[in-house]
């Protein structure tokens, strides 16, 4: 095959997003039957009945007490983070998240203290629990990242030593599992995020998992306001309702995943075979892991011939929007790095990581998705056995044109 940047034609017609929304023709049916009651009812937000019964099957789906479902991830960790206590002092957090998972520790009025990670997992190492010894740090927030879980039981015993909470960010962790434990099955408050580029979506939405009634009857009322009851405002709440139409997705949804897993699973089974042995090529490792498959990540190392953002620039040219989360890490995002005195310290396992990651779309629109793992595969090993011109592209006519600066994720 011609590359493009080579006067091909792309690989694909259609741009090909690594966020492409999951929906089933039968979701969709089902969500327009499940919206027609949504009408009849004239009820369409204020936990309404659809965000009832949406909540009432996530907490059998995740066997969990209680199930608070939220307008979106973001606002669930502000409001866990307000019912908690947690408005001062520092809070420990992956360099390797979304930036909401740090920015909402500012939000809430503390600051967020960036670790580094395990190189395997990519998610928070539990050993940097220890490395900010001041008697300020009030919580550790981990991501359970592109659905691998986190390794709770050894951050609980670090956490409980220091007297530090835990809030889990499980945004990529829908339906994900690791040796027995799954999201809202170890006793910490954990929070999932539905929105349209996540395996399981709400359009926006999120929902907080605990078993501790107590601090979901808080959450219910910090997401409404902080109404207590009709003429009773006992607390700073803000608007953070899940509505009626996104609670009909969820409920619309449910009945897919098993299918949708299966599907998603294929295509990471797919890449596999298309691109193990493939000299600089590492596929990221979630054999350890019951995950959705919603994320498969390669890195790209010594020997593959060819630089990360070059491989990427060519996928991009293929219509294939290859994406290089969370690149540069969330401590080297301007925001932070200016804010940092002296710049951010150097997290090395963080940045070899994100220096090297690319995440491949894992549906596809208007192709089948085997097929369409199977063309992405095929030009990630055209870029390997044709590296030398390129290389010679990439160095005399990409990369000056392209605009790199440290945030430019
Ligand atoms: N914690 C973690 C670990 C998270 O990953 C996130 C969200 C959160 C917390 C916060 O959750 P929420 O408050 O959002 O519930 C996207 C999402 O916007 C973001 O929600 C998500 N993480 C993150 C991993 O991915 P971007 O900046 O990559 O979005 P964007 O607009 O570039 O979309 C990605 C690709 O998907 C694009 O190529 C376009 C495509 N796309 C997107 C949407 C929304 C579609 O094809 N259709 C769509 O409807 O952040």
């Amino acid at each position: 095959m011609k590359l493009a940047i080579f006067g091909g034609d792309p690989r694909f017609g259609k741009e090909q997003p690594v966020g492409l929304p999951l929906v089933e023709e039968e979701t969709a049916a089902r969500y327009r039957t499940i919206m027609e009651r949504v009408f009849e009812n004239n009820f369409f937000t204020n936990d309404g009945p659809m965000v009832r019964r949406f909540e009432e099957a996530l907490a059998e789906r995740f066997r969990v007490a209680q199930v608070v479902a939220m307008a979106n991830a973001t606002l669930a960790q502000m409001l866990l983070m307000r019912a908690m206590g947690i408005h001062s002092g520092w809070v420990l957090v992956s360099a390797n998240t979304f930036i909401s998972t740090a920015h909402v520790c500012e939000w809430a009025g503390a600051k967020p203290f960036f670790c580094d990670v395990d190189p395997l997992t990519l998610n928070l190492d539990p050993g940097e629990i220890g490395r900010l010894t001041s008697p300020d740090v009030k919580a550790v927030v981990p991501t359970h990242v592109f659905g691998i879980i986190a390794d709770l039981p050894a951050m609980a015993e670090l956490a409980a030593k220091r007297g530090i909470r835990i809030i889990v960010d499980a945004a990529h962790a829908f339906d994900c599992e690791r040796n027995g434990i799954r999201p809202g099955g170890f006793d910490v408050p954990e929070f999932l995020s539905f929105h349209a580029t996540k395996f399981f979506s709400t359009f926006e939405g999120g929902a907080v998992l605990t078993n501790d009634a107590a601090l979901a009857g808080a959450m219910r009322e910090l997401r409404n306001f902080g109404f207590a009851g009709i003429d009773s405002v006992t607390a700073l709440g803000i608007n953070a309702k899940m509505n009626e139409a996104s609670a009909a997705f969820g409920l619309a949804s449910l009945p897919a995943l098993e299918g949708r897993r299966e599907r998603l699973k294929a295509v990471h089974d797919r890449y596999c075979l298309e691109l193990s042995g493939l000299p600089g090529l590492r596929i990221h490792d979630f054999s350890a892991v019951r995950t959705n498959h919603r994320y498969f990540a390669v890195f790209v190392e010594e020997g593959y011939g060819t630089c990360r953002d070059a491989l990427c620039e060519v996928l991009w040219r293929e219509k294939i929007l290859a994406r290089r989360y969370f690149y540069p890490g969330c401590h080297r995002m301007r925001y932070y790095a200016e804010k940092t005195p002296g710049g951010p310290a150097p997290l090395p396992k963080v940045e070899a990581a994100l220096g090297s990651i690319v995440c491949l779309p894992t549906s596809f629109d208007g192709v089948d998705d085997l097929e369409g793992a199977t063309r992405v595969a095929e030009v990630i090993r055209v870029v390997h056995d044709d590296a030398r011109r390129v290389n010679a592209w990439w160095n005399k006519e990409a990369n000056p044109l392209l605009k790199k600066g440290p945030d430019d994720a």
